[in-house]
């Protein structure tokens, strides 16, 4: 067959079911560029990366892979893929400059352009609302700590779904809440960079109140509509059986993960986790019916996964000032010894298969989707070309992982490569590279690895062989 088949020792084909939905994802301030273009206005990423020192080498989304005007072209390469669905967000900037009040239809057009783009190949388009790029006039009003933010964004949503929905099946409202959340208000490496842990908790219900206010509009207009929600997703594990590194594993699968499966699948906070954030919040912006509002039954569930959590006890030393994890900033994170990307993660592809189960045995049935997944390599173009097997490995291991889970009848629907082209790596710039296509940013030449030929086979053949 083709060359593309990576050498892992696993030679035993595994066939996907016949309508898995293989696609591959992208986010607006990450490859649009154009940012002053058509009305659109500044997000909080646009003022963040001009911080100095907040992005690796002053880096901003102002040009990133100008996909705005170079659409046409990137739909074209998903063609020749063979992408099923292609996953993009849409920003907020574009469609409501100030964050409230009336559309801006010149931003609208251009995601019309691209539906059209995407009609015509026969991909099926699948809409995130919500990647990041929240309006810096709204962070001005106060930002996801803000309760108003969750009624704008829903505004918002409803504007996009009613332009859109006769096009768009599926739906996801927010992309990785925690990363908005904890990046965004508590170690503030994300914009809009604020260190305040308090914050950031609000944040969290915020968001997730943003989902479910979203969710109900998009369910009013389209009962029929695809309505869910992405999480990034880590099993989290403890270093040794001992009670205390035990305890850590709990607290950090529970700021991890169980702060927003809870509330959407449960309906409720785990309580272990509002106790062990009790000196930072005591949750009293949690109003009457808002937890209904969160947990109202969604479609499906976007599972972001790149690696995995192992973390041991507290042993004296300082706490991480970077660290993420609001009142567990002592929690130590063990590393495993696996090889890693070039973002420092281990690559642990049965981590994979352990979220995708952990979130099926636990929590009530809900089709599930990988809605990215991927690797950043150190890609080099030799002779116009850009050979990644590290990437292909990365691929086809978490593919597989993906079939063992299906296999262990875990409702696996679909699949999203992170990411269709390189892009701006948030405050990592362009430095990391997680493209199927390479993106040479000088010129804005398009050239697909050797991972993009691969993933194209897997497609075609519905299978890794
Ligand atoms: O690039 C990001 C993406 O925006 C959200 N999920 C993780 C990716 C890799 O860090």
């Amino acid at each position: 067959m083709t060359s593309t088949r990576p050498d892992t020792g696993l030679e035993t084909a595994v066939r996907f079911p016949a309508d898995f939905l293989w696609g591959a994802a992208t986010a607006s301030y990450q490859i649009e560029g154009a940012v002053t273009a058509d009305g659109r206005s500044p997000s909080i990423w646009d003022v963040f990366s001009r911080q100095p020192g907040a992005v690796a080498n002053g880096d901003t989304g102002d040009e990133a892979c100008d996909h705005y005007h170079r659409y046409r072209e990137d739909v074209a390469i998903m063609s020749s893929l063979g992408l099923r669905s292609y996953r993009f967000s849409v920003a907020w900037p574009r469609v409501q400059p100030t964050g409230r009040g009336p559309a801006n239809q010149a931003g609208l057009d251009f995601y019309k352009r691209v539906l059209d783009e995407l009609q015509n190949a026969g991909i099926e388009p699948w809409v995130t609302l919500y990647h990041w790029d929240l309006p810096q006039a709204l962070e001005d009003a106060g930002g996801w700590p803000n309760r108003d933010t969750a009624e704008r964004f829903a505004e918002y949503a409803a504007i996009v779904h009613k332009e859109f929905g006769d096009r768009v099946r599926f739906w996801t409202t927010l992309n990785e809440p925690w990363v908005s959340a904890m990046l965004g208000y508590h170690n503030g490496v994300h914009a809009p960079g604020r260190r305040e842990p308090a914050a950031a908790l609000a944040s969290v219900h915020h968001l997730l109140l943003g989902h479910g206010l979203a969710t109900s509009a998009l369910r009013s207009q389209d009962p029929g509509a695809t309505v869910g929600i992405t999480l990034n997703l880590a099993a989290t594990s403890a270093a040794t059986d001992a009670p205390a590194d035990l305890d850590a594993a709990r607290r950090i699968d529970g700021l991890a993960n169980r702060l927003y499966l809870d509330p959407l699948l449960l309906g409720r906070y785990p309580d272990d986790v509002v106790a062990d954030v009790a000196a930072l919040s005591d949750f009293s912006f949690v109003e009457d019916g808002d937890l209904e509002t969160i947990s109202a039954p969604i479609d499906m569930l976007g599972i972001n996964y790149y690696t995995t959590n192992v973390v041991a006890a507290p042993d004296g030393s300082p706490p991480d000032p970077g660290s993420p994890h609001p009142a567990a900033e002592d929690v130590r994170h063990i590393g495993r010894g696996a090889p890693k990307t070039a973002m420092g993660w281990e690559i642990d592809p049965d981590g994979l298969y352990r979220t995708l189960k952990m979130v099926a045995d636990k929590y009530p049935a809900v089709p599930l989707y990988v809605t990215e997944n991927g690797a950043a390599f150190d890609d080099e173009v030799v002779d116009g070309v850009v050979d990644d097997p590290d990437r292909v490995a990365y691929f086809d291991s978490h593919l597989r992982a993906c079939h063992r889970a299906i296999a262990a009848g875990v409702p696996l629907r679909g699949y999203f490569a992170w990411s269709l082209l390189d892009n701006f790596e948030w405050a990592f710039g362009y430095d990391k590279r997680f493209g199927l296509v390479f993106v040479d940013y000088r010129t804005q030449r398009r050239i697909p690895k050797t991972s993009a030929r691969f993933y194209a086979d897997v497609i075609a053949r519905n299978e890794v062989w």
